[in-house]
């Protein structure tokens, strides 16, 4: 059956090279046979994947967590630019159907903002997907972009024009006490939403987005968990007086609501994403996968199934996307 959406466009889907692909072989060697193989391909699998469930275009990006756990800083500053070359030879081979994320060396911000500006104007990307917090080798000193060396960066994406995808990373081994004995926390199951939704809240908690207000952040898996949680955060905070931490203007909700984009990466549940519609409004919902770890055949079935007025639906399957990244 012909996918009964066609023109979809994936922003969540990974590759790897060489240097980082050992990074996505943690889940065990039943699933690695067949990770490996599709996360080095990028014209057979992925193509013919594409084409059965309709995506047109397929955004870009290195595997997790690459470049942003490499503490050596001149080695984080090789493979990401790596990464970019290789995306925009993809884009050459198969135009149209491959659009890029630039991988960024946070560890360095004079370099990941060179980065950023050539992979945007020279490569023509669309935007940036980092990894989470960057290492430094000291991991007293993780770094997140909510610290002021990172101001630079946010008014130089904001000047671009070009959203930022905040991707899942794993805290660092033992960091939380809580996980120790409980690994199956790790990861996708939760550990991913934890991480990205504390780094998401303390970019929005700094202030950077009324120093930045056209500053646009794009969050995977509907939203990483905040949707659910904005009212409460918000009703809490006031009360809390927690003020001399949280530096910004308004509450939560209003920078949330007006500065994330949410995809549907490996969170294919259509009550989730009601939810996430209920919050942000369909303009602001993109339909994604996350191939590797995720099936595009399933996504895209899931995506052409959905219960929702046609017209919502056509915006969350590409037009959403069509529009923000000017695809
Ligand atoms: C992801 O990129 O979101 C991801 C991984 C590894 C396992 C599952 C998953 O990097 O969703
Ligand atoms: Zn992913």
């Amino acid at each position: 059956m012909p996918a009964s959406l066609p023109g979809k466009v994936t922003l969540e889907d990974h590759f790897a090279i060489d240097e980082t692909l050992s990074d996505s072989q943690v889940f065990g060697p039943h699933v690695w046979n067949e990770l490996r193989p599709r996360l080095l391909d990028f014209s057979e699998m992925r193509l013919r994947e594409m084409d059965k469930g309709g995506v047109a275009t397929m955004i870009l990006s290195l595997n997790a967590p690459a470049v942003q756990a490499i503490a050596d800083v001149k080695k984080a500053i090789v493979v990401a630019k790596r990464s970019n070359d290789l995306i925009a030879e993809t884009m050459r081979k198969h135009p149209g159907r491959f659009a890029g994320f630039a991988a960024l060396p946070m560890q360095d911000v004079e370099v990941s903002i060179a980065e950023v500006q050539r992979c945007v104007t020279e490569l023509k990307f669309v935007g940036a997907l980092v990894n989470g917090f960057s290492e430094t080798g000291d991991p007293g000193n993780l770094l997140y972009y909510d610290l002021p060396q990172y101001k630079p960066f946010w008014r130089a994406i904001e000047k671009l024009g070009v959203p930022f995808y905040l991707h899942p990373r794993n805290p660092l081994m033992g960091a939380i006490p809580g996980y120790k004995g409980h690994n199956w926390l790790l990861g996708p199951n939760w550990a991913f939403n934890a991480e990205t939704s504390v780094h998401a809240l303390r970019l929005i908690a700094s202030g950077i987005f009324d120093q930045c207000p056209k500053l646009k952040i794009v969050l995977g898996h509907l939203g990483e968990g905040i949707p659910a949680l904005l009212w409460r955060i918000d009703h809490r905070n006031g009360w809390m007086h927690a003020q001399h931490e949280y530096a910004a203007k308004k509450g939560v909700a209003d920078y949330f609501t007006k500065h994330f984009w949410l995809t549907t990466s490996g969170n294919f549940s259509t009550k989730a994403l009601r939810h996430a519609i209920d919050e942000m409004g369909a303009d602001r919902i993109m339909f994604s996968v996350d191939w590797p770890f995720e099936s595009i055949a399933e996504g895209c079935a899931w995506m052409d199934a959905l219960d929702l007025p046609a017209d919502q639906k056509k915006k969350i399957a590409g037009d959403n996307a069509r529009d923000l990244f000017r695809l």
